[in-house]
């Protein structure tokens, strides 16, 4: 009887303590939504938890094309925590850190991104643009320089040929001369 009881015990110890670990908040749903692309960048961000965070230690850091993006701290409202994005924000490839208090005080981290065609500056973002212009733009560049160097190689050996023939020739004129006078 003793031994069923501690059973029942240690099951329901088992089955309490995935509930408790569901009381640390999560993550429900972001707007805009991780992975997608919007057509223009909002003004804020909004992330949606399982239950409201608490009022304390809240974090939301939105980076983009032009570095650090967000705005002000973030609002906490009910399940709801937004954050405004700086109206000079560029069109590209968004990055949403966060940090916050969950319910029942354990910290709850992580990260989401998106990218906005157009930002709320108005600018149009290439996508991809500075990525592949780049590499084709230092091949032609390098192609270019180096062939200064060749040139440079060419013209230095061409002169040290030149400047060795004349002082070996030189060298046997004064050796010739040297003797004639010698005798
Ligand atoms: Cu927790």
């Amino acid at each position: 009887m003793r031994r069923l009881a501690s059973a029942l015990l240690a099951l329901g110890l088992l089955v309490a303590l995935p509930s408790t670990a569901f009381a640390h908040d999560v993550l429900e749903r972001t707007d805009p939504a991780d992975g997608t692309t919007v057509a223009k960048l909002p003004g804020s961000v909004v992330l949606t938890f399982a239950e409201a965070p608490l009022a304390i230690g809240a974090q939301v850091v939105v980076t983009g094309p032009s570095g650090t993006a967000s705005s002000g701290a973030p609002t906490i409202s009910g399940r709801e925590v937004t954050q405004a994005i700086a109206p000079t924000a560029p069109g590209g490839d968004y990055t949403v850190s966060y940090r916050v208090t969950s319910d029942d005080g354990h910290p709850v981290t992580g990260t989401f991104s998106f990218h906005a065609t157009v930002g709320l500056d108005g600018s149009t973002a290439t996508a991809g643009a500075t990525v592949h212009v780049r590499p084709v733009s230092a091949t032609d560049d390098g192609q270019g320089s180096l062939l200064v160097p060749i040139l440079l190689t060419i013209v230095g050996t061409v002169v040290l040929l030149g400047v060795g023939g004349f002082l070996l020739l030189r060298g046997r004129e004064a050796d010739r001369s040297g003797s004639a006078s010698g005798r």
